[in-house]
């Protein structure tokens, strides 16, 4: 059954790393989270919180144990989280029709139409990737915290994006040290369900299969300054397409500013740009459209290392390997 996959010599088979092949070979990286999780650091503002850390095994339990292809769990969230989640939407939203891209704008009321978003409700996953597939293919996996670059880049080429499933600690709705559903659903679900979007992100995905630690490191900064802090040129200005600005109320003001410097997106300098994790972005980068963006980085895989060259096939799902590169 496994063998049906590829048409390989025995000769590259020895010299091609293992990555993943069919979709349910991303259940493999289900218990292979880096941090967070169930587990908090010091500096988390729930660590001093035993009702949120139960709260939080509870919810990554779904993700520990779910397989590809079963319907994800639904959370029966409670008051309190939903306040936090009420409190953040509403500052968000204030902002996106200044703020925000075109296609986030476009996507943001089909969201509240068709997968429940309010500010009273926190969207269930379920009905985000259910609606996802419809519009691009890409589908939404629970995930119970940081994945590697590698693990979770490799996602992407299959259209599959991790998903966090808890939310930060009502404590501080303004902060949180790592993904959480409101990231994930206010910043990311948007643009994945923009085709252009989609096409660009699965580029990224497709270039780490096999990719070498030095070039997964590369193609993390590409996704850091373009998924996550990317801006995009609108007429004669900018507008905010990373997922880490529009789930950042203070960021997403900041960005446009003439306080930060902006880069016009160019992949080969993209990958080696430095970038802070714990404050707001000194350098974005500026795409011209994803259209522009993913031919750039497509382009940019082909001085990459790698020795063989990858192929999506959306018919089985899986990925096919060709010998030559
Ligand atoms: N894991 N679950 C999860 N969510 C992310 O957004 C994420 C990740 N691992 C790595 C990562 N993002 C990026 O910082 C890049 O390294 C790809
Ligand atoms: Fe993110």
């Amino acid at each position: 059954y496994i063998k049906l996959i590829g048409s390989m010599s025995e000769k590259s088979e020895n010299i091609i790393p293992w990555f993943p092949r069919r979709l349910s070979d991303l259940d493999s990286f289900a218990n292979k989270t880096l941090q967070y999780g169930a587990e908090l650091s010091a500096d988390h503002p729930g660590f001093k919180d035993p009702e949120y850390r139960k709260r939080r095994d509870e919810i990554t339990m779904i993700a520990k144990t779910y397989k590809i292809g079963q319907p994800i769990p639904r959370i029966d969230y409670t008051q309190d989280e939903i306040r936090t989640w009420g409190t953040v939407f509403e500052k968000l939203t204030s902002l996106y029709p200044t703020h925000a891209c075109r296609e986030h704008q476009y996507v943001f009321p089909l969201l509240i139409q068709n997968c429940g978003y309010t500010k009273d409700n926190i969207p269930q996953l379920e009905d985000i990737s259910k609606f996802l597939k419809e519009c691009t293919g890409f589908t939404l996996r629970p995930v119970t915290g940081l994945l590697s670059s590698r693990d979770f880049l490799n996602g992407l080429a299959f259209r599959v994006f991790h998903s966090t499933q808890y939310i930060r600690h009502h404590s501080q709705p303004f902060y949180t040290p790592e993904p959480d559903v409101c990231h994930e659903l206010l910043g990311h679900v948007p643009l994945f369900a923009d085709p252009n979007f989609a096409s660009f992100s699965q580029e990224i995905g497709l270039c780490s299969l096999g990719a070498s630690d030095e070039d997964i490191e590369k193609l993390a900064t590409i996704y850091w300054f373009t998924v996550e802090f990317g801006l995009c040129k609108e007429g004669d200005s900018y507008r905010a397409y990373g997922a880490g600005i529009l789930s950042s109320f203070g960021e997403l003001e900041y960005c446009l500013t003439s306080k930060p410097e902006k880069r016009i997106f160019d992949p080969a300098k993209t990958c080696v740009q430095k970038y802070p994790i714990t404050e707001y972005q000194p350098v974005y980068f500026v795409a011209e459209s994803f259209k522009d963006a993913q031919e750039k980085v497509r382009n940019f895989s082909h001085t990459l290392e790698r020795g063989f060259t990858v192929r999506y096939n959306p018919y089985t799902q899986t990925i096919d390997v060709l010998d030559t590169k």
